[in-house]
């Protein structure tokens, strides 16, 4: 009996199979229940008896060979297959990575803690409050009575339950005066709330900063010199301050105070509108009657406290020329301030 025929055959389509699948297939042809090789064995028994024994063995020696064969091709084609999946898979290392934004300070915080900085060296310390307020502590303490035109002054913005957004952070250093005695010096930073219509110079909600300074013997001139020094350190410019007499009701005598334009140095430009000048912040000596209702003998103290708008500092300090900039949190925008 001559095997080799079937050996060839066989070591040929195994050889061809393209996968294991094919491999299976070529298996169950020669060496399944109906494979050629079995049937090959059935056949034995129309051999001589004496022919057998060669015959079986010979059948035998090519089913070991093509088993092998076929173990052998199985873990060829499956080492292919991971090599393809492994070579698919990889990472090209030497690719640059993909930059991640670290993000940065609001420019608004970034003016707020230099404020603070330049202000608690100065020896202040900084107050804050609630942003829901009563009448009484954010208008009538602060000598503006119900009906009081300067209530026009602030476009309040009303709760339900009578209770108002804060207009402006007095409130915070009303109950600092009714809580403490004096030497009083203190900041108080916040959001404050003005039904105001959104344009390149308002917004609904922005920054105070309040100062206010309490203690037997302060004057006008305690003020100037604060504020002049407050101003320079805070534009790092040695810029001309002046003070225009101005009115709030919480003050006596008031005045508003400019500085020389942080972007021309007082040459005119399209920043102070060719004035020179840039208004930066309100001040005064505190009102009797707002000493005397927070239980501050007014006989015995005097103070000066003073307020401007963080937002309207920060845009003049970092050029920017529309506020809604500050608001609208565009991320390209904002990070040119990291
Ligand atoms: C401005 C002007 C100012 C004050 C705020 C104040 C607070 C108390 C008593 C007296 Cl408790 N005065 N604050 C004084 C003068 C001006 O702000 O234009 N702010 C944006």
């Amino acid at each position: 009996m001559d095997t080799s025929d079937i050996r060839e055959r066989a070591l040929g389509a195994i050889g061809a199979a393209a996968d294991a699948a094919a491999l299976d297939q070529v298996r169950v042809e020669f060496l399944g229940k109906k494979g050629e090789l079995t049937a090959l064995l059935k056949s034995l028994g129309s051999l001589a008896p004496d022919e057998r024994p060669a015959a079986g063995a010979a059948i035998n020696a090519t089913k070991e060979a093509l088993s092998g064969a076929i173990d052998d091709k199985k873990r060829a084609i499956e080492n292919e297959q991971l090599a393809d999946e492994l070579s698919a898979d990889t990472v090209d290392i030497t690719l640059p990575g993909r930059p991640r934004g670290v993000g940065s300070l609001h420019p608004v915080t970034q003016t707020l803690r230099r404020i603070e900085e330049i202000l608690t060296v100065a020896g202040y310390e900084v107050v804050a409050g609630p942003e829901i307020e009563d009448d009484y502590h954010n208008f009538e303490a602060l000598n503006i009575p119900a009906h009081h035109p300067a209530r026009a002054m602030h476009d309040t913005l009303y709760l339900d339950n009578g209770l108002l957004l804060r207009t402006h952070t007095s409130p915070v250093q009303v109950r600092t005066m009714e809580n403490r005695e004096p030497p009083i010096r203190i900041i108080c930073p916040g959001r404050v709330y003005r039904k105001d219509d959104v344009d390149a110079t308002h917004s609904p909600m922005f920054h105070q900063v309040e100062g206010l300074v309490i203690d037997e013997g302060v004057s006008f001139a305690d003020l100037k010199g604060t504020v002049v020094d407050f101003v320079r350190r805070f534009f790092e410019k040695d810029l001309g301050v002046r003070f225009r007499p101005s009115y709030f009701p919480f003050t006596e005598p008031s005045a508003e105070v400019d500085a020389q334009c942080v972007h021309c140095s007082g040459k005119g430009c399209r920043v102070c509108s060719g004035t020179g000048w840039l208004e930066v912040m309100g001040c005064g000596m505190v009102h009797p009657n707002v000493l005397a209702m927070s239980g501050i003998d007014p006989e015995r103290y005097t103070g000066f406290a003073w307020g401007f708008g963080a937002d309207r500092l920060a845009t003049l300090y970092f050029g920017i020329d529309d506020m809604r900039n500050l608001f609208e949190n565009e991320l390209r925008f904002l990070g040119q301030f990291a």
